[in-house]
């Protein structure tokens, strides 16, 4: 078996509609991410970095040979990204924050809206293909939003990843083609906010979830 995995979706492909097509979640699951983790898996194989955890290798990148580094970015970068992508969208959508999480927004951001609209925003706005993300610093305090191209994520920054959403257009494109804002507003729909609790809540004790 493969060191690293994708992580399997806990619900059918067809299940998030009308927000994302089933088509569309079959193929970003069992393609795209599939195949980050198949050459994330190549490019490590036969090293010590089998031995790490995946985002330890992410906020070490710099230590990463340089052979191999971009190639480990990109995909290591993709395999964590939808890891945790897949496992906070669910059906069942409490809609809105929950818990701790829920306070620190309206603390940080003054309202659960004026985040959704950042947060929304740095994801349109981004250039090209990226994702926008809300995450902590490194002690698990500040809570912020930032959009990163590519695969890139707040651990290649030394910060702890919340909450993720992915502005590919391999996300969207069979329902949307190129209307990432209509993707974009329809996504707060299928947001599993115990899941992002649940992630919050290790990124107070400085830990990240790992898949
Ligand atoms: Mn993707």
């Amino acid at each position: 078996m493969a060191r690293f995995q994708r992580y399997k979706l806990a619900y059918v492909y067809a299940a998030l509609e009308p927000h994302i097509d089933g088509k569309t979640m079959e193929i970003h699951s069992e393609k795209h991410h599939q195949a980050y983790g198949d050459k994330l898996n190549a490019a490590l194989e036969g090293t010590k970095w089998v031995e790490k955890e995946l985002h330890e290798i992410l906020m070490s990148l710099d230590k990463v040979p340089e052979n191999i580094r971009a190639t480990v970015r990109n995909n290591g970068g993709g395999l964590f990204n939808h890891n945790h992508y897949f496992s906070i969208l669910s059906p069942d959508s409490e809609k809105a924050p929950v818990g701790q999480l829920a306070e620190d927004i309206n603390l940080t951001f003054g309202s659960f809206d004026t985040f959704k609209e950042e947060f929304s925003n740095a994801g349109i706005n981004q250039f090209g293909s990226g994702w926008s993300w809300l995450a902590t610093d490194e002690n698990g305090e500040n809570l912020h939003v930032h959009g990163h191209p590519n695969q890139d994520n707040p651990l290649m920054h030394n910060h702890i990843p919340v909450l993720g959403m992915d502005v590919w257009e391999h996300a969207y494109y069979l329902n949307y083609q190129n209307k990432r804002p209509d993707y974009v507003a329809s996504w707060w729909n299928i947001v599993d906010w115990n899941k992002v609790e649940e992630i919050y809540q290790a990124a107070l004790q400085k830990k990240v979830m790992s898949y």
